[in-house]
């Protein structure tokens, strides 16, 4: 019987998710048939210099989605589940502390980490887990209650958990298996038409809309599914022109004429999703709930950690200035900032060490008669023997992140800040997940190392 790769049921698992959600949530159809519209524009204006991040089929089918769960025994279980996809736990992210609502999570991404998967297919996805003991969001009497109610539920049935497994255990499933599994896991995140229980909903929406929308209703759904544009300023352009309203910025770097690094988001609100009450007297009647919305990004080159480090401060320096000049624009202080502080090419990106690439010898380059003693790799590309080749950035920004849930809320929330919260890090989510959490920087430092090690081999260098 013929089997199904791992990289085959993780290319069809996000189809199927694209197609479930866009006959969810409609808004995110005409979504994907804009980013699509923009992604010909731009690989026909600027050809081979736009498939540097990603050739046209990669990006084409690139989407991320947002999940988010209860319990560490749910995150325990959905790690298995993308384990069979082969898609791995990377980085950590508390959207506690990084705004000012409410947003009572931690959160990991699950992806493809080996290049030639990620170039296969990149499908990942964005992952919450709720923290119930935290203090500043849940007294003892609701943490308890909380508990309560998702230990009573099940959104992983045991079947897709063996399925999983299996595919992870032997890298591919039979044809029947795969059906059943793709199938399985497309439905564990499916709005449920069950009724939300209208009290118990409105109790924890009063602390945080995510905590409701998470330990409120008795499975999980796909909170967004992002495709990925090649110009998100032209996407942004023509969705406003639609009449769709964006949320007034776009988050990340700001637009300007060097290279682009990390990830640009934007995104707008779903229109209200009818959803079935419980009211308190039993009854069953017919609401409405904002809770899911259309995303989309565009992705630059990852950077190494001295790289992070400069863009951590250029927004701490547009903060700065614009808490002093509140008259000005994030995006146009922002555009100033970046001009000052980041090299405008990507090679100078490269020669401070701040971008993330990786290096191949140019074919045919032969060391022969050339005297290449002392040379470093800045050298070698200079001279034409050997090729730099940009890193994509694959993962999230937590002050993005954060942006997104925020953009998303309908209300503050209550969040006690006198009080401290409870830890939790990427060991936690490690310990929880049995799995280790790999980071992200760690990760493209190796690619490079890789790289640099297979270009000192080939000319015959101790090291490039
Ligand atoms: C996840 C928000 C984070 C992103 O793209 O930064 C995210 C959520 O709303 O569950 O998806
Ligand atoms: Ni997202």
């Amino acid at each position: 019987m013929s089997s199904v790769a791992q990289w085959e049921l993780r290319a069809a698992f996000a189809r199927s998710l694209s197609t479930m959600y866009g006959r969810e949530v409609p808004a995110y159809t005409t979504l994907v048939e804009v980013s699509r519209g923009v992604n010909t524009d731009v690989l026909a204006r600027e050809g081979s210099a736009a498939e540097r991040l990603g050739s046209p089929e990669r990006v084409t089918a690139e989407r991320h989605g947002a999940i988010r769960v209860g319990t560490p025994e749910e995150l325990f279980q959905v790690g298995q589940v993308f384990a069979g996809f082969g898609m791995h736990p990377v980085g950590f992210y508390d959207l506690r502390d990084a705004s000012s609502s409410s947003v009572p999570v931690v959160s990991t991404a699950f992806r493809p980490i080996d290049a030639e998967e990620l170039a296969r297919n990149p499908f990942r996805v964005f992952t919450s887990v709720l923290v119930t003991d935290d203090r500043r969001f849940f007294d003892a009497d609701l943490q308890a209650r909380l508990e309560e109610f998702l230990a009573r539920r099940t959104l992983f049935p045991p079947r897709l958990l063996e399925l999983a497994a299996r595919a992870e255990a032997d890298g591919a499933l039979s044809a029947e298996d795969a059906e059943e599994f793709l199938a399985l896991a497309t439905a564990a995140f499916e709005l449920s038409p069950e009724p939300v229980d209208r009290a118990w909903y409105e109790e924890l929406a009063k602390v945080s809309g995510v905590a409701a929308d998470i330990g409120g209703v008795s499975s999980t759904h796909i909170n967004h599914l992002t495709p990925r544009v090649l110009d998100i300023d032209e996407l942004y352009r023509r969705m406003e022109a639609r009449g769709i309203e964006m949320i007034d910025e776009i988050q990340g770097p700001p637009r300007w004429d060097g290279p682009d690094v990390l990830l640009r988001q934007t995104s707008f609100r779903a229109l209200s999703e009818p959803r079935r009450f419980r009211e308190p007297d039993g009854s069953v009647t017919t609401g409405a709930l904002r809770v899911r919305f259309g995303e989309v990004e565009a992705r630059g080159i990852a950077l190494t950690a001295a790289g992070r480090a400069v863009y951590d401060d250029a927004v701490a320096e547009v903060d700065r200035r614009l808490a002093e000049e509140p008259s000005r624009t994030r995006v146009d202080v922002a555009a100033q900032v970046w001009a000052e502080r980041l090299p405008r090419t990507e090679a100078d990106l490269d020669r401070r060490g701040l971008g993330a690439f990786t290096y191949a010898v140019v074919e045919g380059a032969r060391a022969a008669g050339r005297d290449l003693g002392g040379a470093d790799v800045h050298a070698l590309v200079d001279a034409g023997l050997v090729e730099r080749n940009p890193v994509v950035y694959e993962d999230f920004l937590p002050r993005s992140a954060a942006g997104i849930f925020q953009s998303n809320l309908t209300d503050e929330g209550s969040k006690d800040a006198t009080l401290t919260g409870s830890d939790r890090d990427a060991a936690w989510i490690s310990g929880v997940l049995a799995r280790p959490v790999a980071d992200p920087i760690a990760l493209c430092a190796e690619q490079r190392e890789r790289s640099l090690a297979a270009v000192a081999a080939h000319f015959g260098l101790d090291a490039a």
